[in-house]
């Protein structure tokens, strides 16, 4: 059977153990495809291709509930689920989601995108569908990255608190992003390579046949062996002790042993925990040689594994990484922390340069954020560099544990803005709201590198909670020229006009600049201000400013309410300007979907087309 002939998962289920490995190619190579010309996490579906047949075969979704842990590993399930026509429009505008989404598809239970959700989700569809006295089952699949996140055990101690039928498939191979870490991590690894396992594994011919609680003759065994098994058989016991049935680990690409060990348990009663071993970018040497680099990759050429994209300037990222380390040379102060994301940061220098200074915590932002907390009552001074989406778990951490003891954390928030093709889950469209109202932090947003030092700077010096937010673009080299100093609470003039201003902070300001310049040659003179704080806001320059100019356009990627035009307009409200008309230009009150950062930043009007027209409105109005 080809893959082009399978509408639902159910064609799978009369084929054979050589057939499904057939299929598992072919499904290596529809996605090492695909994702060579649209870009997207090549190397974590490339792993589960196995595993995604033996459950499909298995289970009956969309009856049967699988959920996948952060989801960026669904392409193969989403190939099985009928939308392998569509599969070539995967990430871009108007097409398939990288990520389930439930209005995609029946298959896509539960949406995800932010690690480490699927065993509180399952548990809570297992006991709605309990309580509810439905029948099906419900299958949680998480990678061994994942599971460092604190919701995971919160989940797992739930779950082994509540009892209730519920599969975990924990896809273990080693790797988040980077190398897995954490002493989590070192206890997977040493029931990997546990002697009584490897002992085992060659006494019994089928190690599945000594797993408890499953039922019939296998079951009798079990039985049997249970108490003495349990206590004897090293690996999976922190499970057990949580409550769950531990089972594995078990060769993730046999997909033979991947169906008899789901078979085996498809019935088990209470949590069961299903331990896989796999190899993260199976398949594919390029992958299998550079997991890291080819987990989220951009379009690449399949036959050489080379990226096709010629970056010419650098991106904010990279500048953060470079300031960091130039930085840190000059004090040693500085501590760098990332929650699994030391290269997606730009930290990948820093922790070569300075090991014993670098903290990768795991996929655990709450942690990352209290862990600099206590960093900083030391004196040190800890930059959490963290995606402004996922900053989004620490929100209490950032008031409880940082602003409101004044500590001298600092946030460089990256990925701040329209991120893409990642879509909703993943776009930086919520922090400057976020964070606006909480007392004692400073919000920074540089334009280029050159300000993006600088602020780190000033917040190293200044020794209060600060957040510095730049976005996931390259810095544009006309920007890179345009260097005043950075003066604490003030912005900066960058064209000087007289009919309209517009107030723009990070990486809006160069978009700003280029209305403005194409404004001028239709005889409209726009200023353009780099606010360069969202806090404390530069109330001085705004004052001077609306006495020359009546209308403003402020402009930021961020959701409009609660941002930086709503900070504008909340000082002018309590100063009592009332002559100003000012239009916000943002995100309104939506989701925004996935598709490439151009086309998204034309829909919501924050190119340079976007705010030439909301100039022409705003002077047509008054
Ligand atoms: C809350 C959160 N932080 C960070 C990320 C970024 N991220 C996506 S996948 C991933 C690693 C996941 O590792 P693992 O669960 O082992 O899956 P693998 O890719 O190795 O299959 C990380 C850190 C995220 N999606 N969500």
């Amino acid at each position: 059977m080809r893959l082009n002939e399978i509408r639902t998962p159910a064609s799978i289920k009369h084929l054979c153990i050589e057939e499904l490995k057939e299929l598992a190619q072919e499904m290596r190579e529809v996605i090492i495809k695909r994702v060579s010309l649209n870009g997207g996490h090549l190397a974590s579906n490339l792993g589960v291709i196995e595993l995604t047949l033996a459950l499909h075969y298995v289970f009956n979704s969309p009856v049967d509930k699988i959920i996948w842990d952060v989801g960026h590993q669904s392409y193969p399930h989403k190939i099985l689920t009928g939308r392998l026509e569509r599969f070539p429009t995967l990430r871009q505008y108007g097409g398939l989601s990288g990520f389930p989404k439930r209005d995609e598809s029946p298959h896509d239970p539960y949406g995800t995108g932010h690690s480490s959700t699927s065993i509180s989700a399952a548990l809570g569809i297992a006991e709605g569908r309990d309580r509810l006295g439905r029948v099906f089952k419900v299958i949680a699949v998480i990678g061994d990255g994942a599971m460092t996140a604190g919701l995971a055990f919160e989940g797992l101690n739930h779950a082994g608190h509540l009892k209730k039928d519920l599969i975990v498939v924990l896809n273990d191979n080693e790797m988040s992003i980077s190398k897995n870490v954490g002493a989590l991590s070192s206890y997977l690894t040493r029931i990997m390579t546990c002697n009584i396992y490897k002992k085992l594994k060659k006494e019994t011919k089928n190690f599945i046949e000594f797993i408890p609680k499953v039922g019939g003759h296998v079951s009798r065994i079990a039985q049997k062996t249970e108490d003495t098994l349990k206590y004897f058989i090293l690996p999976g016991m922190l499970f057990e002790e949580l409550g769950f049935t531990y089972i594995g680990p078990i060769d993730g690409h046999d997909i033979g042993k991947l169906i008899d060990a789901f078979e085996c348990i498809q019935d088990a009663t209470g949590p069961t925990l299903v331990h896989i071993i796999t190899r993260k970018g199976k398949g594919y040497e390029f992958s299998e040689r550079y997991p890291c680099t080819f987990h989220g990759i951009g379009p690449f050429e399949p036959d050489t594994g080379e990226s096709k994209k010629c970056q010419s300037t650098p991106s904010f990222s990279s500048l953060f990484g470079q300031a960091m380390v130039e930085l840190a040379e000059r004090d040693p102060r500085v501590i760098a922390i990332t929650a699994a994301m030391t290269e997606g940061t730009g930290l990948q220098a820093f922790a070569k340069r300075f090991p014993e200074r670098f903290y990768d915590v795991g996929i655990a932002e709450p942690h990352a954020v209290t862990f600099a907390a206590g960093l900083s009552v030391q004196g040190l001074r800890p930059v959490v560099a963290v995606y402004s989406t996922f900053l989004q778990r620490a929100y209490d951490e950032i008031i409880h544990d940082v602003c409101l003891q004044r500590l001298p954390v600092i946030f460089a928030i990256d990925r701040s803005g329209i991120v893409g093709e990642d879509g909703p889950t993943h776009q930086g469209l919520f922090d400057i709201s976020y964070l606006r109202h909480i007392p004692n932090l400073i919000i920074m947003a540089p334009k280029n590198g050159f300000e993006l030092k600088e602020m780190l700077k000033l917040a190293i010096n200044h020794g209060l909670p600060s957040v510095i937010r730049f976005s996931r673009d390259s810095v544009c080299q006309e920007m890179e020229e345009l260097c005043s100093p950075v003066q604490y609470g003030k912005a900066e003039v960058i064209m000087q006009g007289k009919d309209i201003a517009f107030l723009a902070i990070g990486q809006c300001v160069l978009n700003a600049y280029m209305a403005a310049k194409t404004l001028r040659a239709e005889g409209i003179e726009a200023e353009v201000v780099n606010m360069r704080f969202i806090k404390p806001l530069d109330t001085e320059s705004i004052l001077h400013l609306v006495k020359r100019i009546k209308r403003i356009i402020t402009i930021e990627e961020n959701v409009i309410a609660g941002g930086f035009g709503s900070a504008v307009l909340e000082y002018l409200n309590s100063a009592g300007i009332t002559d100003v008309t000012i239009k916000t230009v943002g995100i309104p009150d939506v989701f925004v979907e996935h598709g490439r950062q151009d086309i998204l930043r034309h829909i919501y009007e924050l190119d340079p087309d976007g705010i030439c027209k909301a100039t022409t409105t705003l002077l047509k109005s008054v």
